[in-house]
């Protein structure tokens, strides 16, 4: 979704992740990242890399009385993506667009598709006819190859890595250098441990963990 530069952005979430967000938008020049949210800041006076925090997500309305038009969410997660999701569509429902941020040194085929609020961090790479549904993050220095399908909010993180035509369901977890074998699909909202390998097909709303990845336990999707 294109935006008209300069558009004024809230950033939903104010820690480490949505500094990273920041860094990404500044470098990118697009949206001007205008202020933040976050459930417990303490908005007196204090700013993320300069944007200043204004309380928590009930401020969504009067800013777009401010004429903030766009959003993005800043909170990122090790695990569970439900709170991305909630508030990705708290975003929505108070009627602003969501971004898609890509960092300039991240690489994305033109054939590939960025679904609305997704993020490509530095480094990361989504390659030719990868499909990426919405609000979904390619975190720093991740490898999306060709022909992935990854569902809405899935969060690949940190230097993970999967071979081509993996399949990636909703709200699934990619944990930070983990590595996925060609043609394997991660069920939804399953959770691959930090530096697993997963060689064959994960249950969804299982964890796995280990090389090869094997199964430690099955999550409440509740
Ligand atoms: O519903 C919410 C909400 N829930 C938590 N609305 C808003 N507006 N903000 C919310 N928050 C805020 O997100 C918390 O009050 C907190 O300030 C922030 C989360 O910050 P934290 O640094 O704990 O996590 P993170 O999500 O920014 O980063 C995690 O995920 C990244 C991908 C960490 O695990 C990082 O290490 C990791 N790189």
């Amino acid at each position: 979704m294109s935006m008209v530069p300069g558009s004024r952005c809230v950033i939903l979430g104010g820690g480490g992740h949505a500094a990273v967000v920041i860094d990404a938008l500044l470098a990118a020049g697009t949206v001007r990242p205008y202020a933040v949210l976050d459930r417990d800041a303490d908005p007196a006076g204090h700013d993320l890399l300069g944007v200043p925090f204004r309380g928590g997500d009930e401020l969504l309305p009067s800013l777009l009385q401010e004429g903030v038009t766009c959003f993005i969410v800043g909170l990122g997660g090790v695990g569970d993506n439900r709170p991305r999701q909630l508030l990705y569509e708290r975003g929505l429902a108070s009627g602003l667009t969501p971004v898609i941020v890509r960092h300039p040194s991240a690489t994305c085929s033109p054939s590939a598709r960025v679904g609305p609020g997704s993020l490509l961090l530095a480094g990361a790479v989504v390659n030719a006819r990868a499909v990426l549904g919405v609000n979904v993050i390619v975190n720093t220095g991740a490898i999306v190859e060709h022909d992935c399908i990854l569902g809405d909010h899935v969060h690949v993180a940190t230097g993970a890595r999967m071979a081509s035509t993996v399949c990636v369901e909703a709200g699934a977890h990619v944990g930070a250098g983990a590595t996925i074998r060609q043609c394997v699909t991660i069920g939804e909202g399953a959770v691959v441990g930090a530096g697993a390998v997963v060689l064959k097909d994960v249950e969804a709303w299982s964890v796995v963990v280990g090389v090869p990845a094997r199964p430690l336990s099955v999550r409440d999707r509740t």
